[in-house]
């Protein structure tokens, strides 16, 4: 573990406005209830955590009017939940803490990746997740906003202050160089071009398949620059539904248990994170008894691999 910097700082993020299914802003609450602050300070950690509640902006605002603006739904909730998510994570960053934010449906990396790169505009995104997440105000085919984050972060057309003002406060801090994607399997006809035109690395599940996920690592490292800080964002629906089953946008043919270790373990030899966000995990989704447990369990040693458990 690196001394200069022991701590870290949990943001709990109980949000579920990004998208339909309702559960998932309870992640959170069960990962902290299973055990996880406990398991941050056993691997030597200090823990700086406000609690599991204090998410404020979306009581706040989700009785208020919030009507769609074109096929977008929520839109000023998701807004104002991760003007407040960046707030957050940047004061832990400034700090000099290591950010670890739970969710919450992944339209929460706005805020975390806007609230990390703040401190450290130099960063890299890993996005590990079945889905791109880049689709924007004017090719979502859902309108729902866990499937806009990367757009909005990197300014694509749609998302401007003169097209969208409710978005006026994220900066488009995000280079296509420096993002790189690991797990993709179900992207949409616009997301597809986007990635093309903007030329944006992407290992899907074929290129882990072929290469093998030591390669695929090594090789996304070196694509965003082996000394940058590093952000990763994981969506548990980048693994396999029966890896990780409880989750709304489950697709079959993803990362083993293994494999999604091997991300954050191999991150966490870099000694470079500095960011982490554990993502879609909704306790109400459940096929089988044991389904819940067992996708809290691996969000949990997600966790603890990506902040050294596993390095000898
Ligand atoms: B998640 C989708 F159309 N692409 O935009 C969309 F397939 O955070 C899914 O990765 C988005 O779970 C999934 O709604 C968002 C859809
Ligand atoms: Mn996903
Ligand atoms: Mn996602
Ligand atoms: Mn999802």
């Amino acid at each position: 573990l690196k001394a200069a910097q022991p701590t870290i700082g949990l943001v709990c993020a109980p949000f579920s406005g990004g998208q339909p299914r309702p559960g998932v802003e309870t992640g959170p609450l069960q990962l902290i209830e299973s055990g996880l602050v406990g398991d941050i300070e056993n691997l030597g950690w200090k823990v700086d955590f406000a609690g599991a509640d204090t998410l404020v902006s979306s009581s706040l605002v989700s009785d208020k009017p919030d009507p769609d603006i074109g096929i977008l739904k929520k839109p000023r909730l998701v807004s104002k939940v991760n003007q407040e998510v960046s707030e957050r994570v940047y004061k832990h960053s400034s700090n000099g803490q290591l950010t670890v934010t739970i969710g919450g449906d992944h339209s929460l990396a706005m805020g975390t990746v806007s609230g990390t790169f703040k401190q450290h505009p130099d960063a890299a995104l890993i996005w590990v997740d079945a889905h791109a997440d880049i689709n924007t105000p004017l090719t979502t085919p859902s309108g729902n906003l866990h499937g806009c984050p990367v757009s909005f972060l990197m300014g694509l057309p749609g998302t401007s202050k003169e097209e969208i003002p409710e978005y006026a406060w994220i900066e488009p801090v995000l280079k296509a160089e420096r993002l790189v994607y690991i797990g993709l399997r179900d992207i949409d006809a616009g997301e597809r071009k986007i990635l093309k035109e903007n030329n944006i690395k992407a290992f899907s599940m074929h290129h882990v398949d072929k290469y093998g996920i030591g390669k695929v690592v090594e090789m996304a490292l070196e694509h965003v620059g082996k000394d940058r800080p590093i952000h990763l964002s994981f969506d548990v629906d980048a693994l396999d539904p029966t890896v990780a089953p409880s989750t709304g946008t489950a697709v079959r043919g993803g990362l083993t248990f293994r494999e999604g270790h091997y991300i954050c373990e191999a991150l966490a030899e870099t000694g470079r994170l500095v960011s982490l966000d554990i993502m879609e995990i909704n306790p109400s989704i459940a096929a089988m008894e044991g389904d819940v447990q067992q996708t809290v369990d691996v969000g949990r040693s997600l966790i603890r691999c990506a902040l050294g458990e596993t390095l000898l």
